[in-house]
């Protein structure tokens, strides 16, 4: 089935400020939004078209997942068809799956190409973003839970030379997506060196509000 009209937040910020956290603890508190990250999106068709050469699978494209994992091994953008496809087709399967017309987009979008690549694919009627959640924290801070996290998440990005490239990115792409939205008028900086709790008030109130 096509997707009604539904309801969409952006999460992002640098590389361990907490989007993934927080858009969790929203989700098992309110369980109409779905939580959808970009990023775990791509490691799982990474994963499964891997999968998929190894025999193993339901099929999967193995340059598609080559292309992926290079990016995020670079700490680079994966190009934005990509990730624009599986956002899609994430919120359609919900939709499917479970009635969800609520989305957390947690780490998208990160660049001018990722807005444009959203805006030439959705309709603002049908995919309507009434805020972006934009979490800040010193950098120094955020090599620290990275590292902490790398010693068991398995993810390859965690490592410091990456992490060093993925915060690289993120201050050369994240500017025309702050203007975007300030713009927009739908901008909202959460301070994220603090408790997951003094955030998570925050991030609740601004949530509630803005789908009064
Ligand atoms: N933690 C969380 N909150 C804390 C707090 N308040 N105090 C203390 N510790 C806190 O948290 C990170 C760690 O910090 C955890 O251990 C947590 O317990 C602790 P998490 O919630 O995971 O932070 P998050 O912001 O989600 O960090 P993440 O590493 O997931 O952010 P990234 O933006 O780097 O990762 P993402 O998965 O979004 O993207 C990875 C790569 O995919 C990108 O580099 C890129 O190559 C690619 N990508 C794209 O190309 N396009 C996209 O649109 C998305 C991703
Ligand atoms: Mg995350």
């Amino acid at each position: 089935p096509s997707l009604p009209a539904c309801t969409v937040i952006f999460v992002v910020g640098a590389p361990g400020t907490g989007k993934g956290t927080q858009c969790q603890l929203l989700i098992e508190k309110y369980p109409q939004w779905t939580h959808l990250s970009a990023g775990d999106l791509l490691r799982a068709e990474r994963k499964r078209a891997q999968a998929a050469q190894a025999g193993k699978g339901d099929g999967g494209d193995l340059e598609l997942a080559n292309t992926i994992e290079a990016c995020i091994n670079a700490g680079q953008l994966v190009p934005s068809s990509i990730t624009v496809r599986l956002l899609e087709k994430g919120m359609t399967t919900s939709f499917a799956a479970n009635g969800a017309t609520h989305f957390l987009v947690d780490g998208f979008p990160r660049g001018q190409d990722n807005i444009d690549a959203w805006d030439a694919h959705m309709t603002p009627q049908q995919h309507r973003v009434v805020k972006v959640l934009d979490f800040t924290c010193p950098e120094e801070v955020l090599v620290g839970r990275l590292l902490e996290r790398g010693k068991s998440s398995g993810r390859s990005d965690d490592n410091i030379e990456t992490i060093r490239k993925r915060f690289a990115t993120h201050v050369q792409a994240c500017k025309p997506v702050l203007e975007r939205y300030t713009n927009d008028g739908i901008l909202e900086t959460i301070g994220s060196d603090r408790s997951v709790d003094e955030i998570f008030a925050q991030v609740e109130t601004v949530v509630m509000e803005s789908t009064k």
